[in-house]
């Protein structure tokens, strides 16, 4: 048995010209560099007792010594666990309960959140600019040799996604679930060592590390590697690249700026977008602007990457493309696995060996939504065309995509009922110029003293502490009544309707 993820990474980087990271600072950016101070990494790893099947839970700001930690837990057959550097000491409280991880890293500046979180001697720490007591063992440690073995349905790392019912669920992704859709990438996006890559999305989600990241590492290109998405930085940037991965508010704000013209996309090969819904309109305003039309694909975190727009056909706007090479994809009427004739609306199904393992210690979630016959329910209503092409059409779980982040109306309504002053709550997506949604907060108030004083502000002051920013109102309303059906469940779509307007 041999570790055929970690494999693929170091033979992908024999394929490059030794060069793995362009226009970052620091010594780390050839590939040499790089695995050595993995395999540092890894040693400080095992040396926390790091086992096999371990969790490694990892909140720092993106970082070249942050994505090696991430090779040093695929090396040791660790579970690697990121974390949204967004997320507050509430939020990483349940994740720690849950992952149980051995060993916990963040910034310096966390350390004292760390110790109470999790103590002491299972933390290190890691900042954007290599410094912290991880790096400083790592300099210290001599790079390990060893390479555990892993079989294919071993875990090799745990994302969280939010869930319907407010409680984080952790996606369990194995070695061939990332091996296997990365690799597909590759060759459907005819990534080669030639290419490089404009890499201005976070590392903590599936988009910027096994999508962007396991890409490059596997196919020997070469990364941009940026902190976060800046317009300025990217356009100083778009000359030495030949390949952008984005989310649509990248595109949007790119277009919005003058200095984004068909000269300065005129090298690229290609731009990719995924992770929320790219408007057809953006597509066009795109293409009308570079000559060069987005290549759209959809994924999720418990799947990876499904279905993609082809790279030499047609690109259509406002589809997500077909299913990859090896991924099925079934359209199908609630709770029915039989697939609908084509063109018609259903919840789009998908098998194959990207498909994640299930949810960390939730076998009847699980169960619910990883059907025996091995098709996982997406939640996504779609319609697939003749020529298989799929578009995404709405969503039948109550989820809010802001900026490329997944917000789940849940986790906030529970917060917001729970203050003083509040009957009840309904947390809605709106049309967001920027973000593409935005959260609404529709709050009722019960009447009391606490009530007369609960004012929007106060609302977000109260939130602050316990939940990401990103993910807290950007608008909160205040109505006397929620729109109930005859059923008595409140009719979110009446609301977003009322508030569709509110940011344009
Ligand atoms: C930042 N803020 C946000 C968001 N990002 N609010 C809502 N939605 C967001 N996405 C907040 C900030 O906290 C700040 O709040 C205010 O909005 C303005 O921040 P700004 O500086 O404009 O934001 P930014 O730092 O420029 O970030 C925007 C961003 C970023 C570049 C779009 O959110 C981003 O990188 N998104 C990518 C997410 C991603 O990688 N998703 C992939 C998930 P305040 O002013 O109040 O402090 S993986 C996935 O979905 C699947 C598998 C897939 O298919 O890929
Ligand atoms: P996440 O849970 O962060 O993995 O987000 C996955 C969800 O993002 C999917 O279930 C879709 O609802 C959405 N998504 C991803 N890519 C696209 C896309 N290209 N178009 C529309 N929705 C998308």
């Amino acid at each position: 048995m041999s570790n055929v993820l970690f494999d693929a990474i170091v033979d992908g980087r024999k394929a490059g010209n030794g060069e793995l990271f362009i226009g970052n600072a620091g010594d780390d950016t050839d590939d040499q560099a790089f695995l050595d101070l993995s395999a540092r990494l890894a040693a400080v790893l095992l040396d926390r007792g790091v086992d096999p099947g371990d969790r490694v839970a990892v909140q720092v700001a993106k970082s070249i010594e942050a994505l090696a930690l991430y090779v040093a837990c695929i090396r040791v057959g660790a579970v690697f666990l990121p974390l949204n550097t967004a997320y507050t000491e509430t939020e990483l409280h349940y994740f720690i309960g849950d992952a149980t991880p051995r060993v916990l890293v963040l910034d310096p500046g966390r350390r004292a959140m760390g110790e109470r979180l999790i103590g002491a001697s299972q933390l290190l720490t890691l900042d954007g600019a290599a410094g912290g007591s991880l790096m400083d063992k790592a300099l210290a440690s001599a790079p390990v040799q060893e390479v555990v073995a892993r079989a294919s349905d071993d875990l090799a790392a745990i994302l969280y996604t939010s869930g319907t019912t407010g409680r984080s669920k952790g996606a369990m992704l194995t070695h061939a679930n990332l091996l296997s859709n990365a690799q597909t990438l590759v060759s459907y996006w005819q990534f080669t060592s030639s290419d490089v890559l404009l890499h201005a999305l976070p590392i903590f989600h599936t988009h910027g590390l096994f999508v962007a990241s396991n890409v490059m590492l596997l196919c020997g290109g070469r990364m941009i590697f940026q902190p976060g998405f800046s317009t300025d930085a990217v356009l100083q940037a778009l000359p030495s690249a030949t390949t952008m991965m984005g989310v649509p508010t990248f595109y949007t704000r790119l277009l919005a700026d003058e200095r984004f013209t068909r000269e300065s996309a005129s090298h690229m090969r290609l731009f990719i977008s995924g992770s929320a819904p790219l408007l057809a309109d953006t597509h066009r305003e795109f293409e009308a602007r570079t000559g060069q039309r987005i290549l759209e694909r959809y994924g999720m975190t418990e799947t990876n990457m499904n279905t993609s727009n082809p790279v030499d056909g047609e690109r259509i706007a406002g589809t997500v493309g077909m299913p990859l090479p090896g991924v099925e994809v079934r359209i199908c009427k609630p709770d029915s696995t039989e697939a609908l004739p084509s063109g018609q609306v259903g919840i789009l199904q998908v098998r194959g060996p990207n498909v994640f393992a299930g949810y960390w210690q939730m076998p009847e979630k699980t169960r619910e939504e990883l059907l025996e016959d091995g098709f996982f329910i997406t939640g996504d209503l779609a319609t697939i065309d003749e020529r298989q092409y799929v578009t995404i059409v709405g969503r039948s779980k109550d989820l809010i995509i802001s900026g490329g982040y997944n917000i789940y109306p849940k986790e906030l309504e529970l917060l917001i009922d729970e203050l003083p002053g509040v009957t009840e709550s309904a947390v809605v997506g709106v049309p967001h110029p920027d973000f593409g949604e935005a959260v609404v907060a529709v709050v009722v108030r019960d009447g009391s003293a606490d009530a007369d004083e609960l004012t929007a502000e106060k609302l977000s002051t109260a939130l602050a502490g316990r939940l990401a920013r990103f993910k807290q109102p950007k608008r909160v309303e205040f109505v006397d009544e929620l729109p109930r059906n005859t059923m008595g469940k409140v009719q979110k779509n009446l609301l977003r309707e009322k508030l569709n307007d509110s940011f344009a």
